[in-house]
């Protein structure tokens, strides 16, 4: 970044592009947060309290008292021309079919995976092959979350062989921008190879 106009909020008048980016990812595996750790502007985010009516159908942690119904949103100003906007996804299964619209025009998508739920996982994956959306994982590490191998998650996630896969906790900014830079680096290589 090589001006800080945009502390008061705004974006500068240089900016002439825009890249979207999804983070996606099943209930409580960090989206909201690590949108929070990388966004220069205070994120938009639409948190609800969950309620007893989840029970049985949203398997999260006992700490969690709420969710995102139905979208996060944040900033960060890559350069004097050019802007990143990050739209996170509701993790509820049952908002699933908002996703097609989240995703409408986005460059690619980083998909947190938790490794002590990583069957919650599959459909995600896979919904976002449906919607044609490029994405490279990042494993959030909780406290506990077994530490496996990366090939071996791999192919219990059934991963392409060239999907970036990272390890990143969510909270942290450095960390979360980590993740992210692998998957602008994914997206880059892969729009080289294609054919002109
Ligand atoms: N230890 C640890 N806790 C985390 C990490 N990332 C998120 N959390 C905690 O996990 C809980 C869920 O995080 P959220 O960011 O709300 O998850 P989410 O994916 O947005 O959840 P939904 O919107 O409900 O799908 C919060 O209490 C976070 O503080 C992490 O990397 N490490
Ligand atoms: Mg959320």
């Amino acid at each position: 970044m090589d001006s800080t106009d945009y502390d008061d909020g705004y974006l500068p008048s240089s900016v002439r592009q825009a890249v979207k980016i999804v983070i996606a990812g099943p209930l409580g595996v960090g989206k909201t947060t690590l949108i929070t750790s990388l966004s220069e502007i205070e994120p938009v985010r639409t948190e609800e309290l969950m309620t007893e009516a989840g029970t049985g159908v949203d398997h999260v942690d006992a700490t969690k008292t709420t969710t995102t119904v139905a979208m996060d949103f944040g900033r960060l100003t890559l350069n004097s021309q050019r802007v990143m906007y990050l739209f996170g996804t509701p993790g509820q299964q049952r908002f699933f079919p908002m996703w097609r619209h989240l995703v409408h025009g986005a460059l690619g998508a980083l998909a947190l995976v938790d490794t002590r739920r990583l069957e919650e996982s599959f459909d995600v994956l896979g919904y976002l092959e449906d919607l044609d959306v490029p994405f490279a994982v990042a494993i959030n590490s909780f406290p506990g979350a077994p530490a496996y191998d990366v090939e071996l998650l791999r192919s219990a996630l059934d991963l392409l062989p060239q999907t970036p896969v990272v390890v990143c906790d969510a909270r942290d900014r450095t960390s979360s921008a980590h993740a992210l830079i692998a998957l602008v680096n994914y997206l880059y290589t892969a729009a080289q190879e294609v054919p002109a």
